[in-house]
């Protein structure tokens, strides 16, 4: 099973779009671990976004992501990284696929509404970096027999 980690950024917060979040991920048959609300603060912000901080983007990313709380997601699924950048949409929300998160509820890059992890080794990482290990759930989900074959969530 994979981990991933999702941010329902400020922009998701202040226009009433994280239960919708949480809803298509819900649908799809994952299953939430740990989630948590959250202020980032810079220290926080410049480790999740190593990849970017000298980017001409990085300071208008910064400030948007601490100027409202923010909720923290665990998710777990077979194979569920990829599955979940695929119903996140491109990053640039104007070339997301419509049915999509971002393709049907976002328009600026800098306002996309929600983090995804990349790749399992950043899902593993990123869950770890936000979630102590007495935050994050393991517990028996009674629909799985009807969201997966057996081989797939051993
Ligand atoms: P991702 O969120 O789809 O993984 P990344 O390339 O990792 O996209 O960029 C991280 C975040 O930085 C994006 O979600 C977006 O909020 C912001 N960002 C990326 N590129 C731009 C840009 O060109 N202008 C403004 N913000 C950007
Ligand atoms: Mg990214």
């Amino acid at each position: 099973m994979e981990r991933t980690l999702i941010i329902a950024k400020p922009d998701a917060v202040q226009r009433g779009l994280i239960g919708s979040i949480i809803s298509r991920l819900e649908r799809k048959g994952l299953k939430l671990i740990g989630m948590k609300m959250a202020t980032l603060d810079e220290a926080r912000l410049r480790t999740h976004y190593a990849e970017h901080t000298e980017k001409p983007f990085y300071a208008g990313l910064e400030q948007f992501m601490k100027s409202s709380p923010v909720v923290l997601m665990a998710w777990e699924g077979f194979e569920c990284v990829e599955s979940i950048r695929i119903l996140v949409g491109s990053t640039n929300p104007r070339q997301a696929a419509a049915g999509t998160i971002r393709g049907d509820l976002a328009i600026g890059t800098g306002r996309n509404l929600i983090h995804a992890s990349d790749s399992k080794q950043s899902g593993a990482a990123e869950v770890a970096n936000f979630f102590n290990d007495d935050e994050l759930f393991g517990y028996d989900k009674s629909e799985y027999e009807h969201v997966y074959e057996g081989h797939e969530r051993e």
